[in-house]
């Protein structure tokens, strides 16, 4: 049958990051590198993520994760794919993952810093529901050749010089920043390449998608409470995957807002700072939404540790404004 691919609409990622680089008059292409060096790891893991179901490499090993959650094995998979490829490639000086309790120091003449949730959703892939990668770029504070230290890894969100994900769905997609707006490509199994297929993505001010787990309700604050009728006031459509890239990319292209709240079992949410709230915050300011923790903005928080919880409420402009405006509301009650 005639493919039905249609014609990739656009550039290669290759070429784009090249382009880019072009743009920023003192680039010495280490960020450029980085950027390809992640790209390749994540065809490695969207190749074993596709398969995951043939070969018998879905099941728990023993071992415990950071945040002791069964870890699967292509978690690991995944985060020795990163690692590999992080090392080789000689750009990056440690490593923060969600997987390692410690960073991991890669190449002391590094000058960046990767913070990553190396495959975020993983619980899902048994059920063959879309999985993710979600991951942040810090230039080091210290010395380059030095060892790396405490202050290179954790470090405010607004010191981000790149962020974005992979979305390992119907399609695989990979999105993300430099700071200068956000750019969607998608993979094109045949060829192995990633194109261009979502130029300077912006997210609408308003939307009429929420997702949270309102298996949580009971557990939930007043402001949160009030915040999800208003939601259902509205007639607003409720989308959760539980895979935290799928739903956050459904309302970045399509307008909504992803709440994880803090909740009275969990004083600071679930979600993780440095590889999930903050990249995802960087993305979607960029796109021009917003992300809070539900009293100030993401990527003000200065982390104290690296595997720390915020709550999130990340999307839409508006609809985040309004969930900041019921938590005062309520307040003033
Ligand atoms: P809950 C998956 O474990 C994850 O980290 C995110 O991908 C997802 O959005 C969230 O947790 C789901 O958590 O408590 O609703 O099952």
């Amino acid at each position: 049958e005639e493919s039905r691919i249609a014609t990739p609409i656009g550039t290669t990622l290759d070429r784009f990051i090249k382009n880019k680089q072009e743009n920023f008059k003192y680039a010495t292409g280490e960020l450029s590198q980085l950027l390809r060096d992640i790209a390749l790891a994540s065809k490695v893991v969207n190749r074993e993520v596709s398969k995951a179901g043939l070969v018998d490499i879905i099941g728990t090993l023993e071992a415990q994760n950071s945040g002791g959650e069964q870890q699967k094995k292509l978690d690991v998979l995944a985060n020795i794919r990163f690692s590999r490829a992080l090392k080789k490639g000689g750009e990056a000086c440690a490593l923060v993952s969600e997987e390692n309790d410690s960073y991991e120091e890669l190449n002391r003449d590094g000058k960046y810093i990767i913070a990553i949730d190396p495959l975020d959703g993983s619980s899902n892939i048994d059920v063959n529901v879309s999985v993710g990668t979600i991951f942040s770029i810090y230039r080091r504070k210290t010395e380059v050749g030095s060892a790396v230290q405490e202050i290179d890894v954790l470090q405010k969100g607004t010191e981000q010089v790149a962020a974005g994900y992979v979305l390992y769905g119907a399609s695989t997609m990979l999105v993300y920043t430099t700071g200068h707006g956000v750019n969607g490509f998608t993979y094109e199994q045949s060829l192995g390449e990633y194109f261009l297929s979502n130029p300077d993505i912006r997210i609408p001010e308003d939307g009429t998608i929420y997702s949270i787990n309102e298996g949580l309700s009971k557990e939930f604050f007043p402001p949160v409470t009030a915040y999800v009728d208003w939601c259902k006031e509205q007639s607003f459509n409720a989308r959760y995957v539980g895979s935290l890239v799928a739903d956050f990319h459904r309302n970045l292209l399509k307008g909504g807002i992803y709440i994880y709240p803090a909740t009275t079992k969990k004083a600071d949410g679930k979600l993780r700072l440095v590889y999930e709230c903050n990249p995802l915050a960087f993305i979607t300011e960029q796109a021009g939404g917003k992300a809070t923790d539900g009293n100030k903005r993401i990527m003000e928080i200065e982390p104290v540790a690296l595997h720390q919880r915020s709550p999130l409420f990340v999307g839409s402009l508006n609809l985040v404004e309004k969930a900041m405006d019921e938590r005062l509301a309520q307040k003033a009650k």
